[in-house]
């Protein structure tokens, strides 16, 4: 069975206790669940992540990178939150690993300010989900399945 890795970045461990408006009222471990879920419906190991560290994403993307030489990684979904649109450093980690890789958000980030309306994931990314809230996650891991 192959692995769907889950990656989380800053400030997404707050999820559920701030914002609702724009992020809903669920929280990470709730996510996780909804992920679980998601994961067994479509025959893959579910490794979920948050972490508010750029480089502890940079090596959790090298993991991902070896984890796929060996055939056994089905792909990463990352929610990279701000650093989507600051990272060149995650740009690179993408890129070169041939990894699939799905960009995440949960709010429809060009509906936003300006400053999110960039991404530095997404030319490294085979896809790009945004706006479906944390459904988005389900949503993410069925459209994996569909890359198999
Ligand atoms: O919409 C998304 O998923 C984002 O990746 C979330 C990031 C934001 O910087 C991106 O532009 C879009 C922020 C995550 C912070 O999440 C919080 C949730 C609840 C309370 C406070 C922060």
């Amino acid at each position: 069975m192959k692995t769907a890795l889950i990656l989380n970045g800053p400030n997404l461990n707050l999820l559920g206790t701030r914002e609702p408006a724009v992020y809903g009222s669920q929280t990470l471990a709730d996510v996780e669940k909804l992920c679980e879920r998601a994961c067994t419906a479509n025959g893959f190991a579910l490794d979920f992540r948050q972490t508010n560290h750029e480089g502890t994403l940079v090596d959790w993307l090298h993991e991902a990178g070896k984890l796929h030489a060996k055939g056994k990684l089905a792909g990463v979904i990352l929610n990279a939150g701000a650093y989507t649109h600051t990272s060149v450093a995650l740009h690179d980690a993408i890129k070169g690993t041939g990894i699939t890789l799905i960009e995440l958000h949960i709010s429809n980030v060009h509906a936003r300010e300006e400053f999110r309306h960039h991404s530095y994931i997404s030319p490294a990314a085979k896809a790009v989900m945004a706006g479906f809230g944390v459904n988005g996650y389900a949503l993410a891991v069925a459209g994996l399945a569909g890359m198999q």
